[in-house]
């Protein structure tokens, strides 16, 4: 009893020694008092792109216009998924705004809207962050103002029940309150932002998908994504930069449910405003962003090359499309780094074509010569699934922008010689797949000519492709340059 006595004592102290010290909470009263001069309509962007910074500007009375549409979108090639969206977007359309400045939010909803929605703003300080005053009908439109007090990075949604099912089709995105001055000025400036998909089919399921409430209640996400689909920043959707440059990303996470570890590959943040608030932590490699939680982080790009953005919850990345690129030209620096810079793939091995220690038995093997096609198949499948499904996948479906497909490859049936050529030797520079280029890199894989000859035999009897029987014979014929 006295123990708990002391305890209580203790934490009160720490309270009131809290508050005394607590300085922040001046500033927001300054906030409230600061007034504003002129009239300014908010410019909007969808992402990768953010609008102007506020610079000097004086606080003003800032016209936001958001219109909330219900759409159909690409979830991934194949796969659609009716998005809710507020802009048009997902993540919905950024806002600007500084400190002080007094916004006149009209939310309108398009009459061809099957449902009614609002949108909480996280940088409001208000009783739902806007909620309650801005909930609307299909065909109509709500209008609310109030101060932006506090600066940082703030999400926004939908809380309209059901409210996790509304943030689940994508009704999220950032408002970001910049300090009197603006932030400091950086060479490039990009939006980002995280979702988990849950659709009854599952990952890479042809066709209209619809919203799945078990599993977003299970939290067992179909697709993690960034900026509303897979390959939203691959390929030529990637965010780019160049050396010497310094690079601000706003991050943000809509959830529902997941938890961002958000990372670049080959990058260290030299800041990031933690958890999108006013405390700066400095040298970061990867950073949390909660769900419903975002963060801006800052680095200076050094050495060219692709830097890989995803969420460090590693299968998520390469297999649910938490994936996306940087590309950063300019000037090698052999003193940051010497190794071939080149547009790469996550791999834990490095960036290049890897040269794998050779098994000396490799090429020893005794060859069952007799195998039936069942046989080679059979071995062949079980080779890919240890070998190339990683980057592959389970069906040869690739991933957008990183991986090309084996699965009805025109590449691939174009010219068995090279096919082979690739996985012998590994494959760097640009290729056209099926209509779409990638650029990336395939590590040499070292496998027998026997396995090799199985596992090109079991993609070319899979998934629509043109069924050659390649045997031992022909992979050695590569293998010794005929
Ligand atoms: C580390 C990831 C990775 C692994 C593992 C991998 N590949 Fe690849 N593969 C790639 C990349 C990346 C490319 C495209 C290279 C480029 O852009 O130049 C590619 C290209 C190919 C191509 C030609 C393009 C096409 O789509 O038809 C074939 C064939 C191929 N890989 C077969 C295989 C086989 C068979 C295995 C397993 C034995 C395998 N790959 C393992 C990443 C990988
Ligand atoms: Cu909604």
């Amino acid at each position: 009893m006295k123990k708990l006595k002391v305890l209580l004592l203790m934490s009160l102290m720490a309270l009131v020694s809290f508050s005394c010290n607590n300085s922040d909470t001046k500033k927001v009263v300054d906030a409230a008092k600061i007034a504003v001069n002129g009239t300014m309509e908010a410019e909007l962007t969808s992402p990768p792109n953010v609008p102007a910074s506020v610079g000097d500007r004086p606080a003003k009375k800032l016209i936001v216009n958001m219109e909330i549409l219900e759409e159909e979108g690409t979830m991934t090639d194949g796969t659609t998924y009716i998005y809710w969206t507020f802009g048009g977007s997902v993540p919905g359309s950024f806002i600007r705004t500084r400190v002080g400045d007094e916004v006149e939010f009209t939310l309108s909803n398009h009459p061809d809207n099957k449902l009614p929605h609002n949108i909480d703003l996280h940088a409001v300080t208000g009783p739902g962050g806007g909620a309650t005053s801005s909930f609307v009908a299909p065909g109509h439109e709500k209008k609310f103002n109030f101060k932006t007090l506090n600066p940082g990075l703030y999400v926004y949604h939908c809380a309209t029940a059901p409210v996790g099912m509304h943030i689940a089709n994508g009704m999220y995105g950032l408002i970001l309150v910049e300090p009197e001055g603006g932030l400091p000025k950086v060479d490039k400036e990009y939006y980002i932002m995280q979702g988990d998909f849950y659709t009854k089919g599952k990952n890479g399921a042809p066709g209209l998908q619809a919203f799945d409430m078990t599993k977003a209640v299970a939290e067992q996400a179909d697709y993690v994504v960034f900026n509303g689909k897979v390959g939203s920043l691959t390929g030529d959707n990637a965010i780019t930069a160049n050396v010497g440059e310094t690079v601000r990303l706003y991050v943000g996470n809509g959830g529902p449910n997941l938890v961002s570890s958000f990372h670049v590959i080959g990058e260290i943040f030299d800041r990031v405003n933690v958890e999108g608030g006013s405390t700066i932590n400095e040298n970061v490699q990867t950073t949390l962003i909660p769900a419903g939680g975002a963060a801006i982080v800052e680095f200076k790009v050094d050495v060219p090359g692709t830097f890989i953005l995803v969420d460090h919850s590693i299968f998520r990345a390469f297999n649910k499309g938490a994936l996306g690129m940087l590309k950063v030209k300019g000037e090698e620096d052999k003193v940051l780094y010497s190794g071939v810079v080149q547009e790469g793939i996550y791999q834990p091995e490095g960036g290049g074509i890897q040269e794998m220690p050779e098994d000396p038995d490799a090429k020893k093997v005794v060859v069952n010569s007799n195998k039936s096609l069942a046989e080679k198949i059979e071995s062949g499948k079980n080779i890919y699934t240890k070998t190339c499904f990683a980057c592959h996948q389970a069906n040869g479906e690739g991933i957008a922008g990183a991986f090309p497909p084996l699965a009805k490859s025109d590449y691939l049936n174009a010219d068995v010689k090279r096919s082979i050529g690739i996985v012998l030797h590994g494959k760097t520079g640009e290729i056209t797949v099926n209509g779409k280029k990638y650029n990336s890199v395939m590590t040499k894989q070292t496998l027998s000519s026997a396995e090799i000859a199985d596992v090109m035999t079991y993609i070319y009897n899979s998934w629509g492709n043109n069924k050659t029987n390649v045997s031992t014979s022909d992979v050695d014929a590569v293998r010794n340059g005929h």
